[in-house]
């Protein structure tokens, strides 16, 4: 395969609803595609990076600089020799920018798996056709608020929720919600780092709740300090933030620091490096589920895919479109009986939508071959 152009295509799609974690809240996903052009055909990914640098260090300008100036030179030079197995090696020399490179990686391996007539499930060694589908529900200005978007999820037939916390909003919702929605409700927490190792007692308290795990509750730097938490509480400690490679994940749980962890494709550098670190967690017995950053259906569909690994036995991120757009840019991924089918078709299996897909786009650039 050969990459002969790239497009770098800025989205801005409405949310439903804002979307407020301890560290933003938007209504609007700014959204950041990759579009890549070969000799065999094209391959679509959208970056998994925010538009400010608030979840990780990346963002939409970085991704895109580091992409133009550094990334697909060395991809275009590669000539015949490139597939997409080839882009972690060739692109290591370049520390981080873990999101723009799994960007480029994946829409060539869409490109690579169209041309072949294998889906990424396939290709990823999916062993599931569909997939059980949990929902994030971000931090509200009431509980009352809380209370009816959770019964609504639920009505819907979503089979986890997960709570957004933050010092403040942490023990009195989860209290809540346990008790309106019973004993038997799938319930985990997201505070993405909101807590320092002072909060360790106040975590504790969460005990009582019988939570799935809690996912980042400290700093993401601070992996041993996860695992002193770890010791300390009975509700599994999962890690997203700190996760950025199988080398991390190896250590964090050789550490007691992950005892789940919540596998983001796009934060850990690719699908390629997603498939290590669900081999790593399931050679050491550790639950691994399928983290999302509010994808449309491009990116919502490779992550169908990887969610149906064997290894991934938690219900993940993986909610319907209609969690958060009115509008998908693809078809619309449905919940059925709280399950989201995995698509079967060439590569990531959808396609985009241009009609609708041109309505949302404010930006449009192509980088040529040289
Ligand atoms: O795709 O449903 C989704 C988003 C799930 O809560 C979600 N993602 O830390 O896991 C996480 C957050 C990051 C969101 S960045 C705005
Ligand atoms: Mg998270």
């Amino acid at each position: 395969m050969k990459l002969e152009s790239v497009e770098l295509r800025r989205l801005n799609v409405p949310l439903k609803s804002a979307f407020r974690t301890s560290f933003s809240s938007v209504n609007l996903h700014q959204v950041l595609w990759v579009h890549a052009i070969t000799d065999v055909g094209e391959g679509w990914a959208e970056c998994g990076a925010n538009e400010r640098p608030d979840y990780s260090s990346e963002f939409h300008d970085g991704a895109a600089t580091v992409l133009k100036e550094f990334l697909l030179p060395d991809l275009f030079a590669l000539g015949n020799d490139l597939s997409a197995e080839a882009v972690a090696p060739t692109l290591h020399w370049a520390k981080g920018h873990r999101m723009a490179k799994a960007a480029i990686e994946t829409a060539l391996l869409d490109a690579q798996l169209r041309a072949a007539d294998q889906s990424l499930a396939n290709y990823l060694g999916a062993t599931k056709d569909r997939v059980p589908a949990g929902v994030s529900v971000g931090i509200m200005d009431s509980l009352d608020e809380l209370m009816r978007f959770v019964e609504g999820y639920l009505a819907e037939g979503y089979l986890r929720i997960k709570l957004k916390i933050e010092p403040g909003w942490d023990y009195e919702p989860v209290r809540l919600v346990r008790k309106t929605f019973g004993d038997d409700l799938l319930l985990q927490v997201d505070a993405n780092t909101a807590y320092t190792r002072d909060d360790f007692d106040l975590l504790k308290r969460l005990d009582e709740f019988n939570l799935l795990l809690i996912e980042q509750p400290i700093n993401e730097e601070d992996v041993l300090g996860h695992a002193k938490l770890a010791d300390y509480i009975e509700t599994p400690v999962c890690l997203d933030e700190s996760i950025i490679s199988a080398d991390i994940a190896r250590d964090a749980i050789e550490l007691g620091a992950a005892e789940i962890i919540n596998i983001k494709p796009s934060r850990v550098g690719g699908y390629l490096e997603s498939k290590k670190i669900h081999d790593i967690a399931v050679a050491s017995d550790v639950a691994v589920w399928c983290g999302g950053m509010l994808e449309t259906g491009i990116g919502r569909a490779a992550n169908l895919a990887l969610a149906a690994m064997p290894g991934f036995t938690l219900p993940g991120d993986t909610s319907a479109s209609s969690r958060y757009f009115a509008v998908d840019t693809t078809e619309p991924f449905v919940l059925v009986d709280g399950h989201i089918s995995v698509p079967t078709g060439p590569g990531i299996g959808v396609d985009p939508i241009m009609e609708i897909v041109d309505g949302y786009t404010v930006s449009k650039e192509w980088i040529n071959k040289p």
